[in-house]
């Protein structure tokens, strides 16, 4: 139904009033090779050893690989993906590991992976530092530190067109509860896998745009990468169980996205770096690009129903950045 002659964002042909403004047809994740909603809870941890030390050793493979993907219906963006998906993987690891990330550049220009962390220059993913050519490979070793919610992205130039292209994803440091004994039970909840942490329903959510006729504008607006994704394919949320998002802003070309929540309110972490809340109560906040943080909300004392979630730019929402929350009781 979609077919690249209908205008997806103009045309309407499903009974609909003409012009509501939203996209028509549905993008093919299996051609695409990923799906936004997996994406929500796909978090890469690599492959871990102990090394002599007693310390964990944690090992991400990570190419750049050319990839042409669908981010409206019919819309087809030619993107520099890590590993084959935009955003690239959701790496993740705990304070205090020993990171190796063993990057392998099987596309056509030069790139890196520039991590938004503590690390050494020479592992800063920058020309001399990390910078490689197509056929080449480089091994970034660091520490994870210091936790939170943090990005990695490339940074070979022009960056505006290195990132755009699909060039970046989410680094997430998870607290170690032992360094944090204040905040401990926070702190071990946020800890992927510990039995605090299973009550949460984690979410991993990247904003982006696309510009698809470079004209330095972006046409398409989403949360991990495909326009309107979630209005067709609402996000099942367990109203007994909160609610955790990762949040980052990738957008190129626009100075600010935003997260607004409809219904309810949320306590904000700034780069999610401190285990108590930056901001409590707020139902929007502002990202510049490469601002992250994340957002804690319950819908246990709500009624059921599809919660709306979008950017507060009236034309980011149009164009695809717009979102529904499914809040159902637990096995409904
Ligand atoms: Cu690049």
């Amino acid at each position: 139904m979609s077919g690249g002659a209908v205008d997806p964002y103009l045309a309407d042909d499903s009974g609909m009033a003409h012009g509501n403004m939203t996209m028509v047809g549905r993008v093919d994740h299996s051609r695409n090779g990923f799906d936004p909603t997996a994406m929500l809870t796909d978090w890469e941890t690599g492959q871990t050893e102990v090394l002599t030390d007693g310390r964990t050793l944690r090992t991400f493979e990570v190419d750049a690989i050319d990839m042409e993907i669908e981010v409206a219906p019919g819309v087809f963006f030619p993107a520099w993906t890590f590993n084959g998906r935009v955003p690239g993987p959701a790496l993740r690891a705990k304070e205090g590991e020993r990171l190796r990330i063993i990057f392998r550049n099987l596309g056509s220009h030069p790139h890196s992976m520039h991590f938004h962390g503590i690390h050494s220059a020479r592992m800063d993913g920058i020309t001399g530092a990390g910078l490689i050519g197509p056929g080449e490979e480089f091994v970034y070793e660091f520490d994870a530190r210091p936790f939170g919610c943090h990005l990695y992205h490339c940074h070979a130039l022009p960056l505006k067109r290195h990132m755009h292209k699909g060039m970046y994803g989410l680094f997430v440091v998870d607290p170690d509860p032992a360094r944090h004994p204040e905040h401990a039970a926070v702190a071990a909840s946020r800890v992927l896998g510990s039995p605090e942490n299973a009550e949460w329903q984690e979410l991993a959510m990247v904003m982006n745009g696309f510009d698809t006729n470079f004209d330095g504008e972006n046409e398409v607006y989403a949360v991990n990468t495909v326009g309107q994704v979630y209005m067709n394919e609402p996000i099942r949320i367990d109203k007994s169980r909160p609610v955790r998002i990762y949040l980052m802003n990738a957008t190129e070309f626009d100075p600010i996205n935003s997260f607004h929540l409809h219904g309810n309110f949320f306590d904000y972490y700034d780069t999610g770096t401190q285990l108590t809340p930056t901001l409590r109560t707020v139902d929007v906040i502002m990202q510049c690009q490469a601002q992250r943080g994340i957002l804690e909300f319950s819908f246990a004392d709500h009624e059921d129903g599809l919660y709306m979630f979008h950017a507060h730019q009236a034309e980011f929402t149009e164009l695809g950045w717009m979102a529904f929350f499914d809040v159902q009781e637990s096995g409904a």
